[in-house]
């Protein structure tokens, strides 16, 4: 504090020096008791306001007002750092949302296997769409844990964001995962409607949700792998050759044993890029398969890029903007 301010004033209890106000709430220039002469105490006012102003409050990330994130916000995320994206497809009620409430609820317990929570620029958004699942109390399985899931705009895609660190080699991993409704699957496969997946060009790993009670029926299973292989073309149409990795991710896994010899003949779709299949079982009512069961292979194998060099969570190269992919989507839009 200024040397001449502490001699301002008549009255040794004089707070002026530190606070700037008068204890006897006198005008500081005209006030009785002051010591300094006018021009020296607003001189020195000037100088100790300067002083005690605080300095700017660090610029902390903005995000839009909705819950899930915009392209613009994702921007504020990816700048500078390396973000996997995954395209999340799959007709209404195949457990898209389920996945992400039930990936969320174990890292909210710490119960992904090999993996911990760091951070999410979306909490509120995870929040909303888990209310259902944290409602539901050990005791029967409700039928619907989850809301069917509505857009604020209908053609924008909106993205969830995790940062999780691998628990083996301290590395981190930015995920951003796309919530979409199941009829943004319908319209691809019945109407070949593209115009609001522009999003799928950025995706390091498209998942494909599927109901495996629907393929453990023998009325609805030809017809379900049959939309299955439309949409894997009409994704790989779309995207010219420049597909990731795809993931059949099937879900209800609690319900019906294992499906998957059914679909391993998709494989055979895969033209320079790989099909996997990945059972899970978000919820569960039955006790022999926990709730989120699978889920922690699904993530583990995210950092499994075909054909990249980036294969290590975190890389500390810079990566120039050309081969990053959701730069390139969001400088094209
Ligand atoms: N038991 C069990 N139930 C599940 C599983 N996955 C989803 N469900 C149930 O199926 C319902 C529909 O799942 P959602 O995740 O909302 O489906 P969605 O694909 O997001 O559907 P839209 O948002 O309509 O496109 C949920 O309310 C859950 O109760 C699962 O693995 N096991
Ligand atoms: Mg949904």
């Amino acid at each position: 504090m200024d040397q001449e301010l502490d001699n301002i004033c008549r009255k040794p209890e004089c707070t002026y020096s530190q606070t700037g106000q008068c204890v006897l709430n006198n005008d500081a220039l005209t006030c009785p008791d002051r010591l300094a002469s006018i021009a020296d105490l607003v001189a020195s006012t000037v100088r100790v306001r300067g002083e005690i102003v605080l300095s700017a409050p660090v610029e902390m990330e903005r995000l839009s007002s909705s819950l899930s994130l915009t392209v613009n916000d994702t921007k504020k995320i990816t700048r500078g750092r390396y973000c996997k994206i995954i395209g999340i497809l799959g007709v209404p009620g195949t457990g898209k949302t389920a996945s992400l409430v039930s990936l969320y609820l174990l890292l909210a317990h710490d119960k992904l296997k090999g993996f911990r929570f760091l951070d999410s620029k979306s909490v509120m958004a995870f929040e909303e769409i888990s209310k259902g699942a944290r409602r539901w109390n050990i005791g029967k399985l409700p039928e619907h844990l989850t809301a069917h899931t509505e857009l604020q705009d209908e053609r924008i895609a909106g993205y969830l964001h995790l940062r999780l660190q691998q628990i083996e080699d301290n590395g981190i991993m930015d995920l951003l995962l796309t919530d979409l409704p199941g009829e943004w699957t319908t319209t691809l496969i019945e109407t070949n409607r593209t115009d609001r997946l522009g999003f799928l060009k950025a995706a390091d790993r498209i998942w494909i949700t599927v109901n495996a009670e629907e393929i453990e029926k023998i009325n609805t299973r030809q017809y379900i792998i049959h939309r299955l292989s439309l949409l894997i073309n009409r994704i790989s149409t779309f995207l010219e050759g420049k597909v990731p990795d795809i993931t059949i991710v099937v879900t209800h896994c609690d319900k019906v044993a294992n499906v998957a010899e059914y679909l391993t003949p998709l494989q055979a779709l895969a033209s320079g890029f790989d099909i996997k299949i990945a059972p899970i079982a978000s919820f569960s009512g039955n006790d022999n398969v926990p709730p989120g069961s699978g889920i922690d292979e699904l993530i583990a194998d995210l950092p499994k890029m075909r054909n990249s060099s980036i294969s290590e969570f975190w890389p500390n190269a810079d990566i120039s903007e050309e081969t990053r992919h959701i730069l390139q989507f969001q400088n094209n839009r």
